[in-house]
């Protein structure tokens, strides 16, 4: 954790003067906000704004001192007054408490950290924040699902958002982007289609937080561009082990421009350090009812013991020239540039460190908009982004009900604004200007213009040129919708292969209508043949005949998360089952808990009821929510078959240990707990582990949880 800013004893002196326990306006400057170490946070930012209330007495909203909770009544009995403007004022603002769920990625959590460039990147780009080796920028990161209203689970099969703003010295600049590197649409005006589509049925509200539904797949096999991330999406991208297990990325073409006005094609990656990481669908399924905050809980945890996670930022650059060079369009934001064509260059690392102080007030009040660009960075004309450029900015209005939302604390730049923008619901400000429009003699011109040379005024890249006939259509560059979601197919281990065909069976055995599986069979078969007729069994529809006209040999090495060991244990659980009728359990999980704490390992004792050396009961733990599971030596009494419990359903230790096998975790036993696994089916030996002397169990044991899923576990199509 970085040491307080020294500000604050500042902010504390300007609060006390502040109604509202310390939302002054006064702008700090650019010297205040550096003292101390060279970026200041935005959380740091943020204490400015927050309130108190520790040694305090309530007060109305005006501020005046009340006695609150009881309204005000005609007679002990009677009715309550209208006179009762501190009822009416409660209960007013609760009424209004609300603001509408943000249309897509509704469900979401947030972190604050910081942004370190890796070097001086000004050969390519003009962005501030990419100047110098070491430059700090606080960042704002808020990971979400889409399709989930905001109550719904985190392990929800879908796309995950990963939106990052960075608050740089010239401005807030944004990355909204998602966790997988292609969008399922080729141009904006298909989003509310898609949407409606894969939302809840308008009759019913069924399902939620789901596609396996008709009207989804309906618009999947009429839009056949959606099959490449409906592809990512239907393999381990779609159910990560966490929001720190999976990487970024910024999925359109944009652009870097260096201040001689120089441009490149660039696409934005995030590369998680953690490792990539991924549930099976069973242990999502489960989770979601058992544990429907595990992602917010995992990142707040993860944060709050001091492991908050990193990314690095990387870009794959092209010339601008080479826009179609490989064969498919760089604007057609359905398709990937393979990293065996253009490597990802590091720039810069991204670490999340503070959470959130209110969650309504950061989390949910962030508006991130891709048209927060800073100068160095474009836009391309890829006509997915073009739409989303008006899209965040427009839907801040229905969410804010007034133009002033940039105001709030969590969404104001780092560094002051002038402009001629005034007025409207909710002004935080007090213009002084009065001479508030451009241009003006009467304020000597300020607000001033900026240009490139004086006050680093923003450009777009100058080369830029349009034109062409008026056109509601299609690029006929964007045609092959096909030859990716099989280089995708191709890229992936054979088990991920059969994730990703089982995660289909799933979705349309749930379909309804005949039509939309004949049509999913359809589009699946310009894919691959064998995948579509493994599909096509389990449905009933009749095997098609190979359509071969996209299939292609190609793969990518970069694209699998199964079977690639996890370079840090660090933060991963590891549950310990023991019993309070054999105290050496007890004193073993207590080894085991010491022995793995040097990897950064928590250990979850598990007993029958809470008391010392136990953290969790049978009652509420299942094998969701660990990593690793091991029975510890005498605690075997409790996995007899039948062995029941008033302090837990039948067999939940048996059937934690089951789980986590069929799950694929790493599983173990000490001493004359061994017995127990061959009852939990747990007999083939890759992440089997036994064993009298901890420390050498211990060390076998994390390398099994760097394995992380024993994917030889799950059958494959014969
Ligand atoms: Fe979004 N998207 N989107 N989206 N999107 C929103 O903006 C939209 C798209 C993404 O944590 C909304 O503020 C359109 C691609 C993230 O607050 C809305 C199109 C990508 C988030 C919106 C797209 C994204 C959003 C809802 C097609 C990855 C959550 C509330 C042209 C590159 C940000 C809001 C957060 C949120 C519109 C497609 C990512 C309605 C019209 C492609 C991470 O404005």
């Amino acid at each position: 954790m970085r040491t307080s800013f020294a500000i604050l004893g500042l902010l504390g002196l300007a609060s006390a003067q502040c109604p509202y326990g310390g939302a002054e306006l006064k702008e700090r400057s650019n010297a205040e906000q550096l003292e101390g170490r060279s970026v200041q946070t935005d959380a740091d930012f943020l204490k400015q704004f927050v309130v108190d209330d520790s040694d305090s007495y309530i007060t109305s909203d005006a501020g005046g001192p009340i006695e609150d909770n009881h309204s005000l009544k005609a007679g002990e009995r009677g009715p309550t007054l209208l006179e009762d403007f501190i009822f009416r004022q409660k209960i007013q603002h609760f009424d209004h408490e609300r603001v509408p769920e943000r249309a897509v990625h509704a469900r979401g959590a947030g972190a604050h950290g910081i942004f370190t460039s890796y070097g001086d990147y000004s050969n390519i780009t003009a962005a501030s924040f990419l100047s110098q080796a070491g430059k700090q920028t606080p960042v704002f990161v808020r990971f979400s699902t889409v399709a989930g209203s905001r109550g719904s689970a985190d392990t929800a099969r879908d796309v995950h958002g990963f939106a990052t703003r960075f608050y740089t010295d010239e401005g807030n600049f944004d990355i909204v982007g998602n966790n997988i590197p292609v969008f399922f649409i080729q141009d904006a005006i298909l989003f509310p289609d898609l949407i409606h589509a894969v939302k809840p049925s308008p009759d019913k509200e069924i399902p939620q937080a789901a596609t396996a539904h008709d009207s989804a797949w309906d618009f999947f096999s009429q839009q056949p561009s959606s099959l490449h991330t409906l592809f990512w999406a239907m393999a381990g991208n779609g159910i990560p082990r966490s929001f720190r297990h999976m990487d970024g990325f910024g999925v359109h073409t944009f652009r870097f421009v260096t201040n001689n006005g120089d441009s490149k094609l660039i696409k934005w990656h995030w590369k998680t350090k953690q490792g990539k990481a991924s549930l099976v669908w069973e242990e999502a399924q489960v989770l979601a009812g058992k544990n429907a905050d595990f992602h917010r809980q995992d990142l707040w945890n993860a944060i709050a013991s001091g492991n908050g996670p990193e990314w690095e930022l990387g870009v794959q650059i092209v010339d601008e020239a080479d826009m179609q060079k490989f064969g498919f369009d760089l604007l057609d934001p359905t398709k990937i540039i393979p990293e065996e064509l253009v490597p990802v260059t590091l720039i810069g690392k991204m670490q999340l460190d503070t959470n959130p102080t209110n969650y309504f007030a950061e989390t949910e009040q962030v508006m991130f908009q891709p048209g927060h660009i800073v100068r160095g960075i474009d836009f391309t004309e890829d006509p997915l982004l073009q739409g989303r450029i008006y899209s965040y900015l427009d839907t801040q209005l229905n969410r804010h009900g007034g133009p002033n939302f940039e105001q709030l604390p969590i969404n104001r730049p780092h560094v002051k604004v002038h402009n001629n923008n005034r007025d409207g619901a909710a002004q935080n400000f007090i213009h002084l200007n009065t001479a508030a429009y451009s241009p003006n003699t009467l304020n000597n011109g300020n607000p001033k213009e900026a240009n490139q040379t004086v006050g680093n005024g923003f450009f777009t890249t100058p080369g830029r040129t349009v034109g062409g006939n008026l056109v509601r259509a299609t690029s006929s560059t964007f045609a092959d919708v096909w030859s990716q979601p099989r280089l995708f197919f191709n890229s992936l281990i054979p088990v991920e292969q059969q994730f990703l065909i089982n995660a289909i069976r799933f979705e349309v055995s749930h379909l309804q209508s005949a039509i939309v599986k004949s049509n999913v069979i359809i589009q699946l078969n310009r894919v691959s043949n064998d995948l579509a007729k493994r599909v096509a069994e389990v449905i009933g529809v009749a095997a098609p005949s190979p359509d071969p006209t996209f299939y292609n040999n190609n793969s990518t090495k970069f694209i699998t998360i199964f079977g690639n060991p996890l370079p840090s244990i660090a933060t991963l659980n590891v549950g310990v089952l023991a019993s309070i009728n054999s105290a050496g359990s007890l004193t073993q999980a207590a080894a085991l808990a010491t022995s793995f704490k040097s990897a950064g390992v928590n250990v979850v004792v598990v007993g029958e009821i809470l008391q010392a050396g136990i953290n969790q009961t049978y009652s509420a733990a299942d094998a969701t929510a660990f990593d690793g599971i091991i029975v510890a030596s005498g605690a075997e009494s409790l996995f007899t078959n039948g062995s029941s419990s008033t302090f837990f359903p039948a067999n939940r230790p048996l059937q934690i240990l089951t789980d986590g096998y069929r799950w694929g975790k790493p599983v173990g036993a000490l001493g004359t707990a061994s017995s127990v696994l061959e009852l939990a089916g747990a007999t083939t030996t890759p992440g089997v582990f036994t064993g009298n002397d901890t420390g050498s169990f211990v060390t076998a044991f994390e390398g099994g949880l760097k394995t992380f899923k024993f994917v030889d576990r799950f059958p494959l199509d014969s």
